[in-house]
């Protein structure tokens, strides 16, 4: 296929990962001015490059005119929490919102994945209105703490550094590394509270000086 074709093929994704990256930061963006605990903390977005999805295709045997509806993470967007308790509530916002349609859902914190990733997938329908006219496409919705991203973006670069051969003594440390942010996020649920209480002091105190 033509890269200026696959650009076009693109151009309703790309919309839909901007809509969705400020859908979701405006819930942030909310909270924090009306001086509540926000279950997000940040929110980023990609659309696949098109020599991924290619590979992707080739490694799951996708025919080419079946991509769009084989391969459901063109459009992603990752959500970060500070505490696992937030996934719940961050689930919960997206099961009620009119503006998408849930089509899956993948617990891989519960059901932990052999290399010991764990994230909230929700496969979303969503509509968007592009020049072209108006399409429905599917975007990959993953949501996180800040540990579970922090292991996961070094493995997914070490998955990529030793083309998904990583050596045995970096997979032990890494099956290690993972224990340790399970162990971390466990840790900062107890004392979830106090945290956030000391939070919100520091953002008040932060909006008062500002507005001095
Ligand atoms: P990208 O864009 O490089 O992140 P797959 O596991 O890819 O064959 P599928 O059906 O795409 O299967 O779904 P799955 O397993 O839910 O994976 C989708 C995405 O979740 C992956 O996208 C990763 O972003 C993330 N993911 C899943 N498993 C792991 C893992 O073991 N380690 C890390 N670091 N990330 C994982 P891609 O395809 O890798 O693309």
């Amino acid at each position: 296929m033509e890269i200026q074709l696959w650009r076009q093929i693109l151009i309703p994704y790309q919309q839909a990962v901007e809509e969705l990256k400020v859908k979701f930061a405006s819930i942030v963006h909310e909270n924090r001015r009306l001086g509540q605990y926000s279950p997000i903390e940040y929110v980023t977005g990609r659309v696949k490059k098109i020599s991924n999805i290619l590979e992707k295709a080739k490694k799951k045997n996708i025919p080419l005119n079946e991509i769009e509806a084989k391969i459901e993470d063109i459009a992603g967007i990752r959500i970060l929490c500070q505490f696992v308790e937030d996934i719940d509530k961050v689930v919960a916002i997206i099961r009620s919102r009119k503006d998408m349609e849930i089509k899956d859902e993948i617990d891989y914190i519960s059901n932990t994945k052999k290399s010991g990733y764990r994230s909230y997938h929700m496969i979303v329908y969503y509509d968007v209105h592009t020049a072209l006219g108006a399409k429905r496409i599917k975007a990959e919705i993953q949501i996180r703490t800040l540990s579970m991203n922090f292991w996961a973006t070094i493995e997914h670069s070490l998955q990529y550094k030793y083309e998904h051969n990583i050596p045995e003594e970096i997979q032990k440390r890494l099956t290690n590394a993972a224990e340790a942010a399970f162990k971390l996020d466990q840790e900062m649920s107890i004392i979830r509270n106090e945290i956030i209480k000391a939070q919100n002091l520091f953002q008040l105190k932060s909006s008062v000086i500002a507005d001095i």
